[in-house]
């Protein structure tokens, strides 16, 4: 595919952007792009209002300025980043997806662990706690573009989420995850920001901070400014295309002296290993991990690890003297720049005390533990034809493995490959033994699991019967095999 980018259809961006945003609608005019260095732009953003959020959502095209580039990319409602959805613990979250990719042939079945059907898409909560079942978080829906389909295919669905009241408040967020389409299309865009708000945001020092939401995706665009070839995708080493923050490169984040904010990161690329720093005297407090309050929050020192799929919610104090200090992404570069003005200090409190418990998240010790696992990372097959395995074998459908309801599990899992492979498990956040660069103790749902190194967890299968999956969050090893179903009972 090529793109005609004409002055008019530039023109038109800013409009088309607005409308795109107000009506959920798809967008096919070009959008223009803020160029390097501008002002970090928040993604638009709708909100629940007594117990609901309904909102649509269109996978579709979206064509649009990428810092200067013009590209044409799927995405949500034309947006190179999605909306962030914003509700309350205990709302329900009613999001109609409709798949509006051009037609292709193919997406009408589970299995194939190649990357295949890349218009065909469905939505999956990441970090959730929620129910997989039907019309919650069940990933293995398969919504095929609208053409000749085969009988029973569908092309929108109506999902319905019951976030519980005593849900964990942080920062989530929502993604494409048809098995072989997930890499292209996440890299692409296929996702966007989700906040669950609750008694952390009552805080009064938090809810004074201004919020930041940085989603952070390192789109795979070819020179023709397009993203349709997955064997681009699968590759270790440096990025070979720049890695973005709401789309923006290099974004500037302007503060007051004194001020704290509240940023709330997302790792959306498909495949990089963020190391966070941002320059002294900049400081950072930790608040959540993959949306989980810390029972205290840390002040960070060093590199804040953020393999794809984690999240953090940070509060982020400025120093008195105004100044220009990189935050930097470790491997991918320097992300944006944080600029103190030179203007009136606000001195606003850090928050430094403990934060509200949740049942969910109370601590499993040894004695709770009913099931210990060994978990085998690994690949198969010539280079040109790797597959990604656990156990041994690569992703089916078929082969669920089943886990009693209330089961406390420990799981060891060894990495016997030379490249990470970032673990994730849907529905159940789980507390780390050790491994995974991370301190033990911290719950999260993704994890780092680095070359030929082991990581130990223990998570509960609490609250939800139901089929769901855990899997490597380098999405293209998710596409090629290194994925597995578990049958809650
Ligand atoms: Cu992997």
């Amino acid at each position: 595919m090529t793109v005609a980018i004409n002055r008019r259809t530039l023109l038109e961006g800013g409009l088309c952007l607005a409308a795109a945003a107000a009506s959920g609608a798809g967008c096919t005019t070009l959008l223009s792009g803020p160029a390097k260095g501008a002002e970090l732009r928040q993604p638009p953003q709708v909100r629940s209002t007594n117990g609901l959020l309904a909102t649509d959502v269109r996978a579709v095209y979206g064509r649009y300025d990428l810092a200067g580039r013009p590209v044409s990319l799927r995405g949500y409602d034309g947006l190179p980043v999605a909306r962030t959805l914003r509700v309350r613990a205990g709302d329900r979250l009613d999001l109609h997806l409709w798949n509006d990719l051009p037609w292709e042939a193919g997406g009408e079945v589970c299995g194939g662990n190649v990357p295949h059907a890349l218009n065909t898409t469905n939505m999956h909560l990441h970090g959730v706690h929620v129910s997989p079942n039907e019309p919650s978080d069940y990933i293995l829906l398969n919504l095929v573009p609208k053409g000749p389909q085969k009988a029973g295919s569908i092309s929108d669905y109506a999902y319905s989420y019951a976030i519980g009241a005593d849900h964990p408040p942080g920062t989530y967020f929502y993604h494409a995850h048809y098995h072989g389409s997930v890499a292209l299309q996440v890299s692409s865009g296929m996702a966007g920001c989700l906040i669950i708000e609750g008694a952390v945001d009552d805080i009064p020092e938090i809810r004074a901070a201004a919020e930041r939401v940085l989603m952070v995706q390192s789109p795979c665009v070819g020179p023709d400014g397009t993203c349709e070839d997955p064997a681009l995708l699968n590759q270790p080493g440096p990025t070979p295309w720049p890695t973005y923050i709401n789309a923006q490169l290099m974004p500037t984040i302007t503060m007051a002296p004194g001020e704290v904010q509240r940023w709330r990161l997302v790792n959306a690329t498909h495949d990089r290993l963020l190391r966070l720093t941002v320059a002294e005297p900049v400081t950072l407090v930790l608040l959540c991990a993959d949306g989980n309050p810390l029972p205290m929050v840390r002040p960070l020192t060093g590199a804040l690890p953020l393999v794809p799929g984690n999240r953090a919610d940070l509060l982020v104090k400025a120093p008195r003297r105004p100044g220009r200090y990189v935050v930097d992404g470790g491997t991918v570069g320097p992300l944006a720049t944080v600029v103190v003005e030179d203007a009136p200090a606000k001195d606003m409190p850090l928050f430094s005390g403990a934060l509200p418990a949740y049942r969910h998240l109370a601590p499993i010790g040894e004695a709770e533990v009913t099931m210990g696992r060994r978990l085998e990372f690994g690949m198969t097959g010539a280079p040109q034809h790797v597959t990604y395995t656990i156990n041994g074998v690569p992703f089916s459908c078929d082969t669920p493995w089943e886990i009693p309801l209330g089961a406390v599990e420990e799981w060891e899992i060894y990495n016997q490959t030379n490249d990470p492979h970032p673990f994730h498990i849907h529905v159940n956040p789980f507390q780390v033994v050790s491994g995974g660069n991370v301190d033990p103790g911290l719950w999260l749902d993704t994890v780092e699991l680095p070359p030929n190194k082991r990581v130990t967890l223990r998570t509960r299968f609490a609250n939800f019967t139901g089929t769901f999956v855990f899997h490597c969050h380098t999405l293209p090893h998710e596409d090629m095999g290194m994925m597995q179903a578990i049958k809650v009972t």
